[in-house]
């Protein structure tokens, strides 16, 4: 039988298990990636495990905590910085770009494997890469080479036929996918594109489709290397790098979805969930206050001469703000030379810097209950650093048109208003400048290089082994979808990512203010705290922080009806147990501040159990749990999380 191209990928890099759909597999990395945010701890994790160099091909980038208020991230700066000179890693400057759109010019390599400490790092499948988001200390093990260890992904072939209408663009597609997949229910799986439609699409437009692939809860997104991502290697001088890549004609999917491209209509994620699709008709004429144009998902070239064609000769809507975010110091430079720039500065746009900025929360907040409509992926509550704002995720035709208006507006609507319809071409010429890299040096002048570490870096906390019985209380009840920002919020907190005692401190809190203060208590009481959580417990990013910094604070187990894959890995890497209701009625019931018993938990691991019985005590109730690890997970939870594990030399 033929092969996906995922199939084609994976046995190419499998070097531990059998390749089987289910089965957990090791694989060998080709290139790793982080960024600063959760950079700083994959670092310290990388030395901590004492490894020596680096045996991937590592990027670095520095493009989350660029505000600098204080001295803590620019110290952060310097501490990557040198780490990465001592170590081999690439290290790409702040200003330089957003890591996914650098990654996507720069060195994505079609048939390579990529793992980044970041959850959209799927953008790279774009060009043909299979590209995975992991927590940070996956990252660093893959660095210091070892493999990485995932469950074999059932595939679901998108297949794409037809040819975008006007004003119609990749954001549309993927959030059409989102309202047919939605957010939950989705992890195990990979998808993978295929049919005519593909070959209409530009590599930057296939990276916006493949970044939001992350908020389905997929494991990646790929798309075939052909024609298109020749002529964009070419452009960008890479070339060499290009080689061909597509599934056979008999390939065997596990699910087949099928996609008209010239049925799709401008759609948007109204709050707070990128699932939370509508079309941008339906819900035309609200009102807006605020327009950020930007991130990993929309900031490439043509996005942004999208947005000056439409905003050429105008300005924005006096009722509203305007911001708009390169992805990368090569789009400035190209925008310039076409003279976009030019049209969006007149426009009244306020020109952000090329990093992450308004996305993650850390600057560009909307004001009270203002309506915020942003071409991001993710519009979670209080993600952009206003509780009680509404974030609507739209295309840059959407949210230039908008910008004109100061209400949703749908940008076929543009043509009523005299704006015509222009095709951007990809210029024939990109403008490629490395000036911004700090490339390695000679590993003999590797040794004298002095890593810094300011006074807001602390060591990494480790857990310990698990004890024979879990006893503990239930310290917090959260809901369905439940993500990593509710869990561990980044924004004005972002800059404690190096210095986990201080940011542990915010665990949980736009939810319960008082978590940290209740965990704490519990921990000094020898009283394990436990979270229950509901559907889709930990999706969204991939940050460790959200596993970390709970550890530190006495977490031991999670009980949830489902958990995400990336948050799922983090947990089993810092040793807290990811147990599932076996009858998800049972969450009904149990309340926060139950008492509950896992008696002989550590023998359970051991034997390899899957159900485990448990006890609320307060209610004098059993609860069946399920612990699904793999005969390695098993041995990271006995050894107290994969640092030990690694330190140990168990996965060197
Ligand atoms: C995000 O989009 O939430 C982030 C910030 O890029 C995260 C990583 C992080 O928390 O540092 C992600 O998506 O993994
Ligand atoms: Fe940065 Fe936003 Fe992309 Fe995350 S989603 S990498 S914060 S631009």
């Amino acid at each position: 039988m033929g092969k996906s191209i995922i199939e084609k990928i994976i046995e190419n890099h499998t070097v531990d298990g059998i390749p089987k759909k289910g089965e957990e597999i090791g694989i060998h990395i080709d290139q790793t990636l982080t960024q600063d945010a959760t950079g700083t701890a994959t670092y310290l994790e990388f030395e901590a495990m004492g490894f020596k160099k680096v045996k991937t091909e590592a990027i670095s980038y520095i493009d989350h905590n660029t505000v600098q208020v204080g001295f803590e991230n620019a110290d952060d700066h310097r501490y990557l910085q040198t780490v990465a000179k001592k170590y081999g890693i690439i290290l790409s400057r702040p200003g330089n770009g957003i890591c996914h759109q650098v990654q996507l010019e720069q060195f994505a390599k079609p048939g390579n494997v990529l793992i980044g400490a970041d959850s959209h790092t799927p953008t790279a499948g774009g060009i043909g890469e299979m590209a995975i988001g992991v927590g940070g200390l996956d990252v660093a093990v893959a660095m210091g080479g070892g493999p990485f260890y995932l469950t074999y992904p059932k595939i679901i072939k998108i297949e794409l036929t037809g040819k975008l209408q006007h004003w119609v663009s990749a954001k549309d597609v993927i959030l059409k996918i989102l309202s047919v997949l939605t957010t939950k229910g989705n992890v195990g799986y990979a998808i993978e594109y295929s049919g005519d439609g593909v070959k209409t699409l530009t590599i930057p437009e296939r990276a916006t489709i493949t970044n939001m692939g992350a908020e389905t809860g997929v494991t990646t997104s790929i798309f075939p290397s052909d024609e298109q991502t020749h002529d964009f290697m070419k452009k960008q001088g890479r070339e060499k790098d290009w080689i061909p890549l597509e599934a056979d004609p008999d390939a065997h999917y596990d699910k087949i979805i099928k996609i008209n491209l010239s049925e799709i209509e401008p759609m948007v994620a109204c709050p707070d969930s990128p699932g939370n699709v509508k079309t941008v008709k339906e819900i035309a004429g609200l009102k807006v206050d605020q327009i950020a144009i930007g991130s990993c998902t929309n900031s490439s070239y043509k996005d942004l001469m999208t947005v000056a064609h439409i905003l050429k000769g105008r300005t924005a809507n006096e009722n509203l703000e305007l911001g708009i975010a390169p992805g990368s110091r090569q789009v400035i430079e190209m925008i310039e030379k076409e003279k976009g720039l030019a049209s969006i500065i007149k426009a009244g746009a306020r020109i952000f810097e090329s990093a992450c900025g308004f996305c993650i929360g850390n600057s560009f907040a909307p004001g009270t209950d203002a309506v915020s409509v942003r071409t991001n992926n993710r519009n979670f509550k209080g993600r952009c650093g206003t509780k009680n704002s509404k974030v609507y995720l739209v295309s840059p035709e959407t949210a230039a048109a908008t910008a004109i208006t100061g209400k949703i507006t749908d940008p076929r609507d543009l043509e009523k208003m005299g704006i015509k319809y222009e095709e951007i071409k990809m210029p024939e010429t990109f403008e490629i400048d490395n000036s911004m890299f700090i490339f390695p040096l000679p590993e003999e002048e590797r040794e004298k290089i002095e890593i810094f570490k300011g006074p807001n870096i602390k060591p990494i906390p480790k857990n310990e082994p698990p004890q024979e019985t879990v006893k503990g209380t239930v310290t917090i009840k959260v809901e369905d979808k439940t993500t990593t920002d509710h869990i561990m919020p980044a924004g004005p907190y972002l800059k404690y990512r190096s210095n986990v005692p201080e940011y542990a401190t915010h665990v949980f809190e736009p939810i319960d203010p008082h978590f940290t203060e209740h965990a704490l208590k519990n921990k000094e009481h020898g009283i394990a705290n436990i979270i229950v959580g509901g559907e889709s417990y930990g999706q969204g990013s991939s940050r460790e922080h959200a596993a970390l910094c709970p550890m530190y604070l006495g977490v031991k187990a999670v009980i949830a009806k489902t958990i995400e894959r990336i948050h799922q890995a983090n947990l089993v890497n810092f040793g807290i147990l990811p147990l599932l209701f076996d009858n998800p009625s049972d969450y009904d019931e149990i309340e926060q501040s139950d008492s509950i018993e896992i008696a002989n938990i550590k023998k359970a691991i051991e034997n390899g159990e899957k159900e485990i019985k448990a006890k609320n005590i307060t209610k004098d109730k059993e609860i069946t749990l399920k612990l699904y690890l793999s005969d390695r997970q098993q041995k990271i939870i006995l050894a107290g999380g994969l640092l030990p594990f690694t330190a140990q030399g168990d996965a060197k």
